[in-house]
């Protein structure tokens, strides 16, 4: 089952892929046990267990190994390991395991990727795990939050066998595994390789770190960027990848070579790069260049940075020679603009004019439709970014207007629409409570329940349509503060998300009573009436405030359009209109 694979790079390589008459055989037999479909953060630790990545781990950590990792950074037989690699389970799964049993791993869409024969379950503390792993108990580390929110209570361990790699359907040609890497460098005669991570596009600074780091190793380099699971907020793999691509004819020809990792990545800081390291020895590299903050999550809730700038530099080079792979260091680089060139930050000459741009500089200019200079990103990679990031004015939105039945939500959300299509460019969907609740939600009634159902419903079309460049407007009631808080998480980070609250007063609302409602819903008529005998959560979070007693829709309408030229998603200077 074992195969190994030795070359100048690195030694055993694990293959825990099984002959295809034994992946027949398991297969069949996986009808009787029990199934688990795996999250995106355990099919990627799968895959790099079944090919080789993490050698030399042979499955999901045991109990022993996961101990002596989280205490002491080792395996319990001393060899180097930084991070936990475990296989977590739901009491309810635990709960059918004595040990014996096999359980089938499968992908999210079913398909079977190996199998596990069990031989412990047990119940990790796992306040003490972040404290050793992450050096934090504070949810806002993602690891953290990983750990504590989104990981099964129990772990469970034993013999893997991999039945078949998780499919990737994107950039199949640069998804190479570790001995597939390990044949090329040797068929091209690389015999020193330098790897580097990155989670985010390589800017200019990227690419100098990367070519001097070549010079000063005399090596080849592996470009290696992780496509898995990176942090929140991170752009996103498919416009990296084609920035990664574009950005490669700027090394010497045959000098360099992009692959890519499907590596779920921790955030650890130190301790993933550690790990990181030895993920690229098994990839065939000699070398790994590690600069400022490598796996840093940010800031904790006092904004203090959770690692020290160049920790994680520091703990590599420690265990360097036990490693076998050699660290090019690097401190942060930054721009001398009267020399048009990238020096070390703490290199700068004396009275030398610097410029640098942040992460969050570079969103704004990209949000704002603003120049990125060339000296930080070359045309071809602003090209791709901009594909995916266009200024507010070519993003999508949503304007969602709450308030009161006859408040006038549907009549200023109408006029909006129709001024939105006179300016054009963008397509406009109307989601009124009325039509929602006929196409949508003809099932559901007004308890609590039914309210919270309808309103994500109408969150998620609107997301779908914000997400895809268009305009959705909608106009429910919307009576809870929670469910509304909801749709302006899902949709903010696909574009923009507008909260209107319609304030018209009941009294004013019941005295138009277009549709004779209120007064039925105060002869009892009508059950669970907002307003009258049902609660409505005035927002504290509304964007625009919007009292229609004394103004005509046209005023109140454009009171939306001027907010929304205000903050930049109507109009600018690389609006189509
Ligand atoms: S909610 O709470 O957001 O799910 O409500 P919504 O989908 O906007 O539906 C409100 C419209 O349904 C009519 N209607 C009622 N409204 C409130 N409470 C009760 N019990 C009720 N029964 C029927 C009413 O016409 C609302 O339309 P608008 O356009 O708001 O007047």
């Amino acid at each position: 089952m074992s195969a190994s694979f030795i070359s100048a790079h690195g030694g055993h390589l694990v293959d825990l892929l099984v002959e295809e008459d034994r992946a027949i055989d398991l297969r069949e037999a996986s009808r009787d046990w029990l199934s688990i479909d795996l999250t995106q953060r355990q099919v990627s630790d799968l895959e790099l267990l079944l090919n080789g990545g993490f050698s030399p781990l042979t499955s999901f950590m045991g109990r022993s190994d996961y101990e002596s990792v989280c205490q002491r950074m080792r395996l319990s037989d001393g060899t180097l390991w930084s991070i936990p690699i475990v296989l977590d389970i739901s009491d309810v799964v635990a709960a059918k395991l004595g040990g014996g049993e096999f359980l089938a791993l499968r992908d999210p869409e079913g398909v079977m990727l190996a199998s596990l024969e069990v031989h412990e379950v047990w119940q990790p503390d796992r306040r003490e795990e972040a404290e050793l792993v992450y050096g934090t108990v504070d949810s806002l580390h993602p690891g953290v939050d990983y750990l504590f929110n989104k990981t099964g209570s129990h772990y469970v361990s034993g013999v893997l066998e991999g039945l078949r790699l998780p499919v990737h359907y994107d950039f199949s040609e640069l998804r190479c595994s570790p001995a597939e890497l390990r044949a090329e460098f040797s068929s091209l005669g690389w015999r020193k390789v330098a790897g580097f991570q990155t989670r985010n596009p390589m800017h200019r600074a990227h690419v100098e770190i990367t070519r001097r780091a070549a010079v000063e190793a005399d090596a080849n380099l592996l470009i290696h960027p992780v496509v898995g699971m990176t942090k929140a907020g991170d752009v996103d793999h498919f416009t990296r990848v084609r920035a990664y691509k574009s950005v490669m004819s700027r090394y010497p020809r045959n000098t360099a070579k992009l692959g890519l990792l499907n590596l779920a990545m921790r955030m650890a800081g130190p301790r993933s790069a550690l790990w990181h390291t030895i993920i690229r020895k098994n990839h065939g590299c000699t070398h790994f260049i590690i600069g400022r903050d490598h796996a840093g999550p940010g800031k904790d809730g006092d904004g203090v940075d959770f690692y020290g700038r160049y920790d994680a530099q520091e703990m590599v080079l420690a265990h360097e020679g036990e490693l076998g792979m050699t660290v090019v260091p690097f401190r942060n680089m930054v721009y001398l603009a009267d020399e048009n060139r990238f020096v070390a930050f703490d290199a700068v000459p004396d009275g030398k004019r610097v410029l640098n741009i942040s992460g969050t500089e570079l969103r704004s200019r990209l949000t704002e439709g603003r120049d990125i200079p060339s000296w930080f990103t070359y045309p071809e990679v602003e090209r791709e970014l901009r594909k995916t990031h266009p200024p507010r004015s070519k993003q999508g939105f949503t304007v969602f207007f709450t308030g009161l039945s006859g408040s006038g939500k549907s009549t200023i959300a109408n006029a909006v629409r129709v001024k939105l299509m006179e300016i054009g460019g963008r397509p406009v969907t109307l989601l009124d409570g009325d039509i929602v609740r006929t196409n949508l939600s003809s099932e559901l009634g007004f308890s609590r329940e039914h309210r919270a159902l309808n309103i994500h419903r109408i969150g998620f079309v609107a997301s779908e349509i914000t997400k895809n460049g268009g305009i959705a407007l909608c106009a429910p009631i919307a009576p809870y503060d929670s469910v509304r808080k909801d749709n302006r998480s899902l949709i903010s980070p696909l574009g923009g998300f507008v909260l209107v609250y319609v304030s018209t007063p009941l009294e004013v609302c019941e005295r138009r009573d277009r549709k004779g409602l209120y007064a039925k819903a105060r002869a009892g008529l009508i059950k669970e009436f907002t307003g009258v005998s049902d609660p409505y959560e005035v927002p504290e979070d509304s964007d625009l405030d919007i009292d229609t007693t004394g103004l005509t829709p046209e005023e109140a309408a454009n009171m939306v359009i001027l907010h929304l030229e205000e903050i930049g998603f109507i109009g600018g200077k690389h609006s189509s209109n």
